[in-house]
């Protein structure tokens, strides 16, 4: 018999594969050849990782970027670096500096390979997907297991072909395509499944465009996305000069798909996400002559030389409309040096552009927040409500052509065409930002690692118990996203401060959560979440599960929970229930003593419980693996340890 015909995503896999079988079980493990952290989640990965006793780093390479709490108000983010710094050179680590720009547009850059796997403590990770590596976004643990050699466990993929034909419009450009595939699939229901890219329209995009396309595919809540490596990403690299990284990856003829959606690009027209969820998608015509207010440029998401450079070129010699506010923030600083050394950057600022440092900044909410109602024209991939800092903003996330076109004409405007800016045959490169390459891999054992007052110790799960009695502590609706949760912005510094966060968690919806929590854990009760559909979306924030186990939260019964999250509360012992029937959602409100009789022996034995709340009995289920029963009876991954 001849070797079964494989796709893209199955035959990377395939090459990773330590545990299961992707036909037969529910969850594969996977070999990690590459990790990355940021600031923001980084330094509990790496408490975690020290935490595991390993001397250094086990995996091929391992990057610790810091982008995301750049703002610096205060003592806190500084002293992160300085951990994550000291962090780093001990075990063997890579450390990008402040300035150096954003995890993914970097990493994609200077690190990333095709074929390869890259696990990343953020969910945009697959923008690795760009240039054919299978690229996942995860919980700072499951990064901290891969550094010391563990696997990776996915659910068993499922894999749908986006067929790309034709090519795209002058003004349409690859947001567009993620949008409509956002328009068509949503940002749930699609928990397992890959989406590959295939098609003759494939090498019609350039690799930032490809990359675009995988990183706003967490929007989606899908495992990872992943485009084929072929004579395009060999000339990305070679004009990074890492010919050496490529290598050729295809899908093999006859390779089979679970499902298929042809996308034709000469079809598509400018599209942006209305508020509050990159789902929400509306024609850019249909939005003419609403008034904007803001206009961001940048983010992970589009922020690469092709993008700015096409911004510059739109507003070349004219200036934006004056009640409009704009910021521009590059990716990187190979991307900054090349604006400038083209003339690009003295035309933005000519335009009237505020150029932004090259990080996370607006796009967390870390700051350019908008003013009361105001509408904010942004090329990040999130909207979700508050997120920019203002919870009255109404934001709406649109192509950087779109952006442009936008700001010079005050309210929304679809752009009528620029010219594409042609790939570089050369990027100018600089790793002088890239602390620690000489010691990657080996580290300096003994060194001194350093903690400010602002590094707080990592809070252990314990083992879950015979019955769960408790208080539904909160209820909320569908859709709640990890920035609902856990919030960041404002709240950021807080990541390596445990008990501190913890007093933060749900306050968009519910600030008074944090002392109903410690008043029920007084008591001897447990706290229990009640949630609706697609609990979770968003980040790969672990804070979302690691600080409501700080509270005593024990469970979470949903109609349904994506892969990040329900992971996360995996690892931090929290039982990922979900209503056997979703109408059952209605039979529980907030504030009802719950009770799971026997809820250690379910989760042992498949699953099933009965949960009491409020004097009705409601049918639930938590469907581990034997890997995940076994974290959850122990408290969590550290916990096992
Ligand atoms: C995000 O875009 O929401 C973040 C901030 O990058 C997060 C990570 C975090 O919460 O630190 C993500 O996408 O995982
Ligand atoms: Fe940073 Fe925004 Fe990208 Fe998250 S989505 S990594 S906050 S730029």
């Amino acid at each position: 018999m001849g070797k079964k015909a494989l796709n893209v995503a199955r035959k990377i896999l395939a090459a990773h594969l330590v545990e299961g079988d992707p036909e037969k079980d529910s969850e594969i493990g996977i070999r990690i050849d590459q990790t990355l952290t940021q600031d923001a989640t980084g330094t509990m990965a790496y408490l975690q990782f020290e935490s595991m006793g390993v001397g250094r780093v086990k995996n091929e390479l391992a990057v610790s970027y810091v982008d995301h709490n750049t703002v610096q108000i205060g003592f806190e983010n500084a002293d992160d670096h300085d951990f994550l710094a000291s962090v780093a050179r001990k075990y063997g680590i890579v450390y990008s500096k402040a300035g150096n720009g954003i995890c993914h547009q970097l990493h994609l850059e200077r690190f990333g390979k095709p074929g390869t796997t890259l696990l990343g403590s953020d969910s945009h990770t697959p923008t690795g997907g760009g240039i054919g590596q299978i690229a996942i976004g995860a919980g700072g643990i499951d990064i901290a297991v891969a550094m010391a050699g563990g696997a990776f466990h996915i659910p068993a993929p499922k894999v749908r072909a986006i067929v790309l034909k034709g090519a795209l419009r002058k003004g349409v450009s690859a947001k567009d395509v993620i949008l409509k595939v956002l328009e068509k699939f949503g940002t749930k229901g699609n928990v397992g499944w890959i989406f590959e890219y295939t098609g003759p329209g494939v090498e019609t995009l350039d690799v930032p465009s490809r990359a675009t396309i995988t990183n706003m595919g967490a929007e989606l809540g899908v495992t990872t996305s992943v485009f084929p490596s072929d004579g395009v990403t060999r000339q990305f690299l070679a004009a990074q000069g890492r010919a050496r990284d490529f290598r050729r990856i295809a899908a093999d003829a006859g390779a089979a798909y679970e499902d298929e959606f042809e996308v034709d690009l000469s079809k598509l027209e400018p599209l942006a996400a209305a508020p509050h969820s990159p789902g929400n998608v509306v024609t850019v015509k249909s939005m003419k002559g609403t008034k904007v207010n803001q206009v961001l440029i940048g983010s992970c998401t589009n922020s690469s030389y092709r993008d700015i450079r096409t911004v510059a070129q739109i507003l070349k010699g004219r200036h934006v409309a004056d009640d409009v506010e704009v910021g521009v923030a590059c990716g990187s600083r190979q991307v900054v040096n090349m604006l400038a050394a083209d003339g690009s950057l003295a035309t933005l600022i000519k335009a009237g552009c505020r150029i932004l440092e090259n990080a996370c900044g607006f796009c967390i909410g870390a700051h350019m927040s908008p003013g009361t109602g105001a509408v904010s024209l942004r090329t990040n991939n999130r909207n979700f409500e508050g997120r920019s800092g203002t919870k009255s903003a109404q934001v709406y996330l649109v192509s950087p052509e779109t952006a442009a076109a936008s700001a010079l004409a005050g309210e929304f405007r679809a752009c009528e065409g620029t010219a594409a800016v042609p790939a570089p045959r050369k990027f100018p490169v600089d790793d002088a930002m890239f602390l620690y390459r000489e010691t990657a891999g080996r580290g300096v054992p003994g060194a001194k690692v350093t903690r400010g007052p602002n590094i707080a110790r990592v809070p252990r799960g314990e083992p879950l118990a015979a019955d769960l009695k408790g208080v539904a502590a909160i209820k909320v609706g569908d859709r709640i996203t990890t920035d609902h949760i856990m919030p960041a912005g404002a709240r950021l510094k807080y990541r390596s401060n445990v008990p501190v966060y913890a007093k933060f968690v749900f306050e968009p919806c519910d600030a008074g959560f944090h002392d109903r929590c410690m008043e029920n854990n007084a008591k001897g009760l447990a706290n229990v979440i009640i949630a609706g559909e697609s609990y979770g979306q968003g980040s790969s924030r672990e804070h979302a599960a690691l600080c409501p186990m700080y509270l005593g939260v024990k469970a979470v019964v949903a109609k349904s929970i994506e892969r990040i999250h329900r992971a996360n509360l995996v690892n931090f012992g929290i039982v990922p229930f979900t209503f056997e029937d979703p109408a059952d959602y209605d039979l529980v409100s907030a504030g009802d003593a719950v009770r799971v009789k026997g809820v250690r022996r379910a989760v042992e034995t498949g699953g099933a419980a009965v949960m009491e709340a409020g004097g009705r009995k409601v049918r639930i289920r938590a469907a581990l693996s034997d890997r995940e029963k076994r974290l959850v009876l122990c408290g969590g991954l550290l916990a096992s340890m």
